[in-house]
């Protein structure tokens, strides 16, 4: 066995705390979607980062919180899962946000599987420095953390020092991707993802958990240089699709502008998007409509 080290590490943390944010710094590149708005990652995202003699694969996980109605508890369902097959967890907190009970909730289940773990704290851009120094000791005394770390995703800041500390902790393993593997996320999935994020950007409060992205066709031209994408929006009720598709369609072309220089960003090509809104009355409560949306 070579004396490489590698591992999968778990980034968890609370609704909006800046996990996808971290992933995409630590990789360098976009892979996984991000808002203002809490409940934005619905699925395991991996990513993978290479280093000399270590690799760390990370997987970016929908946030933790005490869910209410069936896709909201299926996506916390998705995080707690990833747990169960880390070597490492990453757990992020918000510094703005020091009392948030859904940290609780993932302190007990850190408890119970007894996972080594290294603290995060995050958006530390936002607050004055005096409070780090005792929000870290009130920390320790909640979890053998092997090491607390401030950070701020959104602007680089301690993210280096973060990956030493991770390193730090890896086992010894074999480097399992290629060295030009980033994800495994098929393109045509982030593509659904960025049509997802700008409508979860771009539309008010109760539009976004209504939504769903499929991709019905992505037509590489050979020769061409360039990519047809088809792709449906899904709603719940016909209002939301008024909302979506907006006054002589002007927030539908907004969505799919945006979508679009994201996907050309990141395939390296022309783009032509296509989109369509269809309305799937009450999805988001039917298990097999989850299902079958790809969560
Ligand atoms: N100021 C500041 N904002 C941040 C930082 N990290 C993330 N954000 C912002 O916080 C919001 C949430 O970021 P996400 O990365 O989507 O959070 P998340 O934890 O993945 O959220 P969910 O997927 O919904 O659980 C976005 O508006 C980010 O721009 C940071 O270090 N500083
Ligand atoms: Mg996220």
């Amino acid at each position: 066995m070579s004396n490489s080290k590698s591992g999968f590490i778990a980034i968890i943390g609370a609704p909006n705390v800046g996990k996808s944010t971290l992933l995409n710094q630590l990789l360098g590149q976009k892979i996984a979607i991000t808002s203002g708005k809490p409940q934005t990652t619905r699925h395991r995202i991996l990513g993978v980062v290479h280093q000399p003699g270590a690799q760390l694969i990370f997987l970016d996980t929908p946030g933790i919180h005490r869910a209410r109605g069936a896709l909201n508890v299926r996506m916390v369902e998705v995080a707690t899962k990833v747990l169960a097959d880390v070597d490492l967890v990453v757990f992020l907190t918000d510094a703005t946000y020091p009392d948030n009970p859904s940290d609780e909730i993932i302190i007990k289940s850190l408890r119970k599987r007894d996972l080594p773990a290294i603290l995060a704290i995050n958006k530390v851009d936002l607050v004055e420095k005096e409070i780090l120094l005792p929000l870290i000791e009130q920390w320790q005394k909640e979890y053998p953390f092997r090491a607390i770390v401030p950070i701020s995703a959104l602007e680089r800041i301690q993210i280096d020092e973060l990956l030493a500390e991770m390193v730090a902790v890896l086992p010894q393993g074999p480097l399992y991707y290629p060295e030009d593997t980033v994800t495994d996320q098929p393109k045509r999935f982030i593509a659904a993802e960025m049509i997802r994020e700008k409508v979860f950007r771009l539309t008010g409060e109760e539009i976004p958990y209504a939504v769903a992205v499929t991709v019905e066709s992505f037509k590489e031209r050979p020769g061409k240089d360039r990519i047809d994408i088809h792709a449906t929006i899904h709603v719940e009720r016909d209002s939301q699709k008024g909302i979506i598709v907006g006054k002589h369609g002007a927030m539908l072309k907004r969505i799919g502008e945006r979508a679009r220089q994201d996907i050309e960003h990141m395939v390296g090509c022309k783009v032509f998007l296509k989109l369509w809104v269809r309305v799937q009355k009450r999805w988001t409560r039917d298990t097999k409509a989850i299902r079958r949306f790809g969560y």
